[in-house]
């Protein structure tokens, strides 16, 4: 091998390495874990607005933070995480509460409750409702991720399983879906 072979050859093998190393750099930097989720809302009524759920660590409670508008002057809304992220038909595609351990509908600081209940949101007198919840039983990570499910923003108040009915026990009588969003993984900063 004469010696500009030899420089080829070891430039070529220098590069390749770096490659390489800089490929398997890139992809230990994605972490697999979400730390941040949004939902964008839409629907059949006028809603509109975002929710973003931020969770620090597995075992940490998930912050939900709201900012609707176009909703009924101070009103109270069910709002919940909805089974599925499918909005082929709107939000009834959604299906039913996510509950994977089939408890009973219940108010978000009930041991009974589904894990998508997360209560009521309130509107102000313009009717936007910008808040701040706290969860301990959703999760952006795990078997209880709601990533990939639906949240949905109900027409009138969510009972709390309190409402002496059956429907009261598996929906909380919240009725119509007046907007939901599609939970998807946000980029952390
Ligand atoms: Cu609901
Ligand atoms: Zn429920």
């Amino acid at each position: 091998m004469d010696s500009h072979r030899l420089i080829a050859f070891v430039t070529a093998l220098f590069l390749a390495i770096l490659i390489v190393l800089w490929s398997s750099s890139g992809s230990s930097k994605v972490s697999p874990f979400v730390y941040k989720a949004v939902a964008v809302f839409s629907g059949d009524s006028a809603v509109t607005g975002t929710v973003v759920f931020e969770q620090s660590s597995a075992s940490a409670p998930v912050i939900i933070t709201g900012d609707l508008k176009s909703l009924d002057p101070l009103s109270s809304r069910g709002f919940h995480i909805h089974q599925f992220g499918d909005a082929t038909n709107g939000c009834m595609s959604a299906g039913s509460h996510f509950n994977p351990f089939n408890k009973k509908h219940g108010a978000p600081t009930a041991v009974e409750r589904h894990v998508g209940d997360l209560g009521n949101i309130q509107s102000d007198k313009t009717g936007a409702a910008q808040f701040t919840l706290t969860d301990n039983l959703i999760s952006l990570n795990g078997p209880l991720s709601i990533v990939g499910r639906a949240v949905v923003l109900h027409a009138v108040a969510d009972d709390l399983g309190l409402g002496g009915n059956a429907e009261s026990l598996k929906t909380g009588n919240a009725g119509a879906r007046a907007a939901c969003g599609v939970i998807g993984i946000a980029e952390f900063r």
